[in-house]
């Protein structure tokens, strides 16, 4: 008998879609899914025919945090257990040169919650429900959720949303900004690929470098983002990525930045300084 992979890979039009696959658990997460996603995000990094990357969960839930069943007679402390799954999950998640979209199709909670949070780019359904869910199970919030909520909703509103886990649906999500964008539940995954799609056409090396940018500034000075700025600036200008949309302005058309993969890789301008 042949089990179920614990993430689909899929791929359509420079969107590479995985899928938590364990839906008859909400996509609760168990070391092969956590692990396995995290390989499928760096694989995607390493291929320049995907240029944005999609996560969403199969079935009703997006992801409903670690398996509770998974935890006992565990050989690792929890220490131990973030520092080799969650923790490698969320950094490559954030530090990957391309788009991530967290496609929230169901409920999201505790280190699901934390995911959902970690996307570039969030997309709800209108069933989508959010939980800090930790407390509940007198955890501490992990997986990056006191780094992220805090700096979406201010830390009165984190602490209130931790420490009682109560559920933001998809309204009040997007009021509160954990989300992007609200799609009708029967839509959603043609909204998404629609949305990713958009996302795909946009210059890719200057994404990466706009990702890179926005990451470090939310940790540091407004002088270390100008110097950023800067030097990120200049690796942009010089790419052909760049005059292609000076080039586009100039005889009023729309720019092209998908190339085929072997010439959209991260090679230098012609007109190289
Ligand atoms: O271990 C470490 O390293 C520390 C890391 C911690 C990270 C964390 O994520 S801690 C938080 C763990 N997650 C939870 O505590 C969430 C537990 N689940 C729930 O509270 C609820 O299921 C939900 C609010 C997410 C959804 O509720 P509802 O009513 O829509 O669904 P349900 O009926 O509760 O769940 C459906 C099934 O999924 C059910 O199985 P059954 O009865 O049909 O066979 C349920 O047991 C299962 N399920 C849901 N969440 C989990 C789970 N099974 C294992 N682990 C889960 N987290």
């Amino acid at each position: 008998m042949t089990s179920e992979p614990v993430i689909l890979v899929g791929t359509h039009a420079g969107v590479r879609t995985l899928t938590l696959n364990r839906p008859d658990k909400l996509n609760a997460a168990n070391d092969a899914l956590l692990l396995t996603l995290t390989d499928e995000l760096r694989a995607a990094e390493g291929e320049p025919g995907v240029r944005v990357v999609v996560i969403t969960g199969a079935g009703r839930g997006f992801c409903a945090g670690q398996d509770l069943a998974d935890v006992s007679g565990r050989d690792m402390t929890f220490t131990e257990h973030l520092n080799h799954t969650y923790n490698p999950l969320i950094r490559t998640l954030r530090g990957l040169g391309k788009p991530v979209i967290t496609a929230v199709n169901g409920v999201a909670a505790g280190a699901g919650a934390s995911l959902a949070l970690a996307g570039d780019i969030r997309l709800w359904t209108q069933s989508a429900r959010l939980i800090e869910v930790f407390s509940n199970i007198a955890l501490v919030p992990d997986s990056g959720s006191t780094w992220f909520l805090p700096r979406l909703v201010g830390y009165h509103r984190a602490f209130e949303l931790m420490a009682l886990a109560e559920r933001v649906d998809a309204e009040q999500g997007r009021a509160l900004g954990l989300c992007e964008h609200v799609y009708p539940d029967e839509t959603f995954r043609e909204d998404v690929q629609a949305y990713a799609e958009r996302l795909a056409a946009r210059p890719a090396h200057a994404l990466k470098l706009t990702k890179q940018a926005l990451n470090a500034a939310l940790t540091g000075t407004l002088g270390e983002a100008l110097d950023r700025e800067a030097e990120l600036q200049q690796l942009a200008g010089d790419h052909w990525e760049h005059e292609e949309g000076v080039t586009a302005f100039k005889v009023k058309r729309v720019p092209q930045f998908m190339r085929e993969p072997s010439a959209s890789g991260d090679q230098p301008s012609a007109r190289e300084r």
